[in-house]
């Protein structure tokens, strides 16, 4: 497939085969480097969903009868065929969200890969409970099976990352799929229908619909039949997907937004930290419910650390995203870059200061690219727009604190609850700092380490539900007790 150059068609992939939507209703898709449209996806529609739904639920039978061996060597050959096409991969990834290249390469798709193949691992290991009803003669046991037909809806900003991470544990776990990519980044969910083919993925067990979270990804959180929906995106949508799908009683798992702090202290490793606030501030662009985006800094560091951060951040080459020099690509629609932007322009009667950045970048054959400088903002009330919205692009604010009490307070002061980030060597303030964030990730020393076992996602608004290792397959298995007496032996 020649993907640089021409313009580019996506289809539906409904039982194995790629089909138009059946109202031949398009949409166009940008290429955010130079905010040209490429290609056109399917706008579907409800039928569309229930074609998906169709070819899902007549394939689950069978696949939810798969043995585990026959599943997990599909999901490892899944994995390998990501890791062949890597650069191709990478390539798509980067050309679609406007990220760089070399992050596409070094962190999108080995972690698409992994996902797979982690739950090809994770499935041969998961195991039920049993309890014996000692004095009843009695032994219960759970049987974990398959939901049936589930969905799972995914978003943008890690588009092939987030959309295996939901579709693999699901696919591992026995059940069949109606998957939605974001309608902004849709290629590589696309390309990926090709390598399940190539794996020998039977027809129906995944099927991916393309098109607008109001109608597509509304019919599938509405269809009746769907009984369990795993969605990652903005806390808004979640909000609304929950008012739906609760009444209809179906399992949810929402991923949602962040406002993470990142609480520096003095008596941390003050290199490696400052280099991995770059990092925590405007990897993706600040595209990562994980970025620590309000950083708090302790008083007697306060002037270094902010003089240090704007020299480093300065260094940061803004630009096409396909050059292998790029740090910082585009942000992924105009859409996208305005809503940020309008951020920045608050930000001096929100009583901050923009230290460095607050611009838009031109960069020289990509002029109408979607390009913002990285953008550090000082502020001193965190009850300001700028610390308690999600803003979701490379600008982060700058605090200073004074006492263990006053950062803690400051770090939990907020609606959000996904991560945190603690920089200290005291074990004591480390182990009362994460005991008492708001959040269901705590980083001491480090950010966005992830070990693929451990449990995934957010405290308060930030979400419902955990992903990752056991929690995931449990999400997508539905437990049933088996209660069995038996006669007392005489
Ligand atoms: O996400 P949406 P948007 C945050 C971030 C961003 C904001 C809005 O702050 O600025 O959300 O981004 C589908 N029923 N995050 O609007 O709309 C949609 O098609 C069913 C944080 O782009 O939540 C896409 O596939 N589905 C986040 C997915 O939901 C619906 C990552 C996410 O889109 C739907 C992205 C509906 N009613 C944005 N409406 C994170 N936590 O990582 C939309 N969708």
């Amino acid at each position: 497939m020649e993907l640089m150059s021409k313009m580019m068609t996506i289809k539906n992939y409904i039982n194995g085969e790629f089909v138009n939507p059946t109202q031949d209703n398009w949409l166009d898709n940008y290429n955010p480097s130079n905010g040209e449209i490429y290609g056109q996806i399917p706008n579907s529609t409800q039928d569309d969903v229930e074609n998906a739904y169709q070819a899902a639920a007549k394939a689950f039978l069978s696949w939810s009868n798969t043995t585990l061996e026959e599943r997990s060597n599909i999901l490892s050959k899944i994995a390998d065929l990501i890791l062949q096409k890597i650069d191709f991969l990478a390539a798509a990834e980067s050309k679609d969200n406007g990220k760089p290249i070399l992050l596409a390469k070094q962190v999108d798709i080995p972690r698409a890969a992994s996902n797979f193949q982690f739950f090809a691992n994770a499935i041969t290991q998961f195991s039920s409970e049993s309890h014996e009803s000692v004095g009843f003669n009695a032994m219960n046991f759970t049987l974990r099976q398959p939901i049936g037909v589930v969905g799972c809806i995914s978003p943008w900003n890690l588009p092939l990352y987030l959309f295996t991470w939901k579709i693999a544990p699901a696919i591992a776990a026995g059940n069949c799929l109606v998957a939605k990519p974001s309608e902004i980044t849709p290629m590589t969910a696309y390309l990926l229908g090709e390598i399940c083919n190539e794996a020998g993925l039977p027809k129906g067990v995944l099927n991916i619909v393309h098109g607008l979270g109001t109608s597509t990804g509304q019919a599938i959180v509405t269809h009746p039949k769907i009984k369990a929906i795993s969605f990652t995106g903005g806390t808004k949508t979640g909000a609304q997907i929950a008012k739906i799908a609760a009444p209809m009683f179906k399992k949810l798992s929402l991923e949602l937004g962040g406002k993470n702090p990142n609480i520096i202290f003095a008596d941390g490793d003050y290199d490696k930290m400052l280099t991995t606030t770059v990092r925590s501030s405007f990897s993706n662009q600040g595209q990562i419910c994980l970025c620590g985006s309000r950083i708090l800094v302790e008083e007697s560091i306060y002037e270094k650390f902010k003089f240090d951060f704007i020299q480093k951040v300065s260094e940061l080459k803004v630009g096409n995203p396909s050059s292998l020099d790029t740090n910082i690509g585009a942000l992924v629609s105009a859409a996208h870059l305005q809503k940020v932007k309008s951020y920045i322009d608050i930000a001096e009667n929100e009583g901050g200061k923009i230290l460095f950045g607050g611009d838009s970048v031109t960069v020289k054959n990509f002029e109408n690219g979607y390009y913002l400088q990285p953008t550090i903002i000082e502020v001193s009330d965190n009850n300001c727009r700028l610390n308690q919205e999600e803003i979701f692009g490379p600008v982060v604010t700058l605090m200073s604190f004074k006492t263990d009490e006053e950062a803690l307070f400051l770090a939990n002061d907020v609606k959000y609850g996904l991560s945190a980030t603690l920089w200290t060597n005291n074990l004591n303030r480390t182990m009362q700092f994460s005991k008492q964030l708001q959040a269901g990730i705590v980083w001491v020393n480090t950010w966005m380490l992830r070990d693929l076992r451990t449990p995934f996602g957010g405290a308060k608004d930030s979400g419902v539900g955990r992903e990752g290792g056991f929690e995931a397959l449990r999400f997508f298995t539905e437990p049933k007790n088996i209660c069995i007496q038996y006669e007392s032996p005489s």
